[in-house]
């Protein structure tokens, strides 16, 4: 295509330095499995799921197929005390791979407004019995819950809070975020050191406030766009024990964890604790088209429907929840995830991966490399303008044919789960590269 007659200017693009993109554009045409297609025609592995979210890869036949197929036939019925099937069929795959007794799915668009159902969930449901005042919340720094007023009310990515400061959430606090022990650095898989230690500080925040007053924890059991943060080893545990001790319920936001990224269905199962509500997104489309959602306790939902008196149970629904398309999208999506066993796949190549991420440590200005499942990051020492050291690496990486995300001083990797052991080598062979030439 020729980018030179495409008019840059009236796009306000998301979460991007905008003047700095128009002026050096990267623009793609086309993707298929691991690879974009740019403008220039040139192949580009994609390094990152695009954003965390083409679990099976790129332009997948299913999964087109499934659109193009439910666009015919049913474009749009809203979910609004009217139905189609495609819905409840994706909810009803989702609750089969979900933890035991999740059974209930609230469909929304995106990870941002899942994150701001839950958190009216959790709200609602300490009210319908009786625990009104329970309407705090705990949340964790330099964790990402999307941009909405409540997820970044919940969130600690301080760039995303710092202008709206006034206008948050009241009755929020925050747990340390789990990064920075240098026991920990190197660590390959969990980090060994500080689990019980942070995880503690939830029982001084709830001895402050009482836990009568406290609804929920929200915690991203890896804080992916905050740096891939992976959690201590026994730090998701204790949390969760802390929280039954106490009434609070558990929301795991599994956006970019959920879908195999970690080898299981959800990074709960893999690290063993139950949640009361998950948040999702991403993956469960493995991209293709916009869905969100929240998976819920049974418990949770019945004390919603149980034994109330008629009408809506809850006050809340998006016009596009469980969208046809996206529904469409979705089960073409956990077809695919099954059928070439896609989770099992990942957690097959994780020690490929750990292999990959650990080989960077050792060049220059590497301070940390850590990994879980098929998710890392490499994070280099800052230089004097934060961020531009990460930002410098990317762009080469760019244009030697691999796309990572740099977040900060880091470069986080987190392939589709098609990856092969080649597509590791370009991957990781390339940043070695770039971060040997940047010296
Ligand atoms: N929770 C988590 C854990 C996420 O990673 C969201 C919620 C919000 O999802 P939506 O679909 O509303 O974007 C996310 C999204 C980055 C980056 O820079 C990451 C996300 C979104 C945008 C940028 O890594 N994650």
């Amino acid at each position: 295509m020729d980018t030179r007659v495409l008019n840059l200017e009236h796009y306000w693009m998301p979460f991007t330095d905008n003047r700095r993109f128009k002026a050096k554009p990267k623009l793609v045409t086309a993707a298929k499995d691991m690879y974009f297609t740019t403008a220039e025609g040139t192949q580009i592995l994609d390094g990152l799921a695009t954003l965390w979210c083409v679990n099976a890869g790129h332009s997948r036949a299913r999964i087109v197929e499934a659109i193009r197929r439910q666009a015919a036939q049913l474009d749009f019925a809203a979910s609004f005390s009217l139905g189609h099937p495609l819905a409840f069929q994706l909810a009803e795959r989702i609750a089969a791979l979900a933890p035991n007794g999740m059974g209930h799915v609230f469909f929304t668009n995106s990870g941002s407004e899942a994150v701001d159902t839950a958190l009216k969930m959790a709200i609602a449901y300490h009210r319908l019995r009786g625990e009104g005042t329970r309407t705090r919340f705990v949340g964790r720094e330099r964790s990402y819950h999307g941009v909405n007023i409540g997820g970044i009310s919940v969130g600690g990515v301080t760039a995303n809070r710092k202008a709206y400061s006034g206008a948050l959430l009241p009755g929020v606090d925050h747990l340390r975020h789990t990064h920075g022990f240098k026991e920990n650095l190197f660590a390959r898989g969990e980090p060994p050191h500080g689990g019980g230690e942070l995880a503690d500080e939830l029982e001084r925040i709830v001895a402050l406030h009482d836990a009568s007053n406290v609804a929920a924890l929200i915690v991203d059991p890896i804080s992916a766009s905050g740096g891939v943060l992976i959690p201590p080893k026994g730090y998701l545990k204790r949390l969760r024990e802390i929280c039954t001790r106490h009434g609070i319920l558990l929301i795991m936001d599994e956006v970019i964890t959920g879908w195999g990224r970690l080898g299981t269905p959800f990074a709960s199962q893999y690290f063993g604790v139950e949640p009361d509500l998950i948040t999702f997104a991403k993956g469960v489309t493995s991209g293709a088209v916009p869905l969100g959602g929240v998976l819920v306790k049974d418990s949770i939902y019945e004390a919603f429907t149980a034994g109330k008196a008629p009408g809506i149970e809850f006050f809340h629904g998006y016009t596009y929840s469980g969208h046809p398309l996206a529904c469409a999208a979705g089960v073409a999506a956990l077809q695919t995830y099954e059928d070439e066993a896609l989770f099992e796949r990942a957690a097959a190549l994780s020690p490929d991966f750990e292999q990959g991420v650990h080989s960077l440590k050792g060049l220059p200005n590497v301070v940390d490399c850590r990994n879980l499942g098929l998710i890392g990051a490499v994070e280099l020492a800052s230089g004097p303008e934060y961020g531009a050291r990460g930002f410098a690496v990317f762009e080469k990486c760019w244009d030697k044919g691999v796309f990572v995300r740099p977040v900060g001083d880091a470069l986080a990797f987190c392939p589709p789960l098609i990856a092969e052991k080649k597509h590791l080598e370009q991957m990781f062979g390339v940043v070695g590269e770039v971060l040997q030439g940047t010296a």
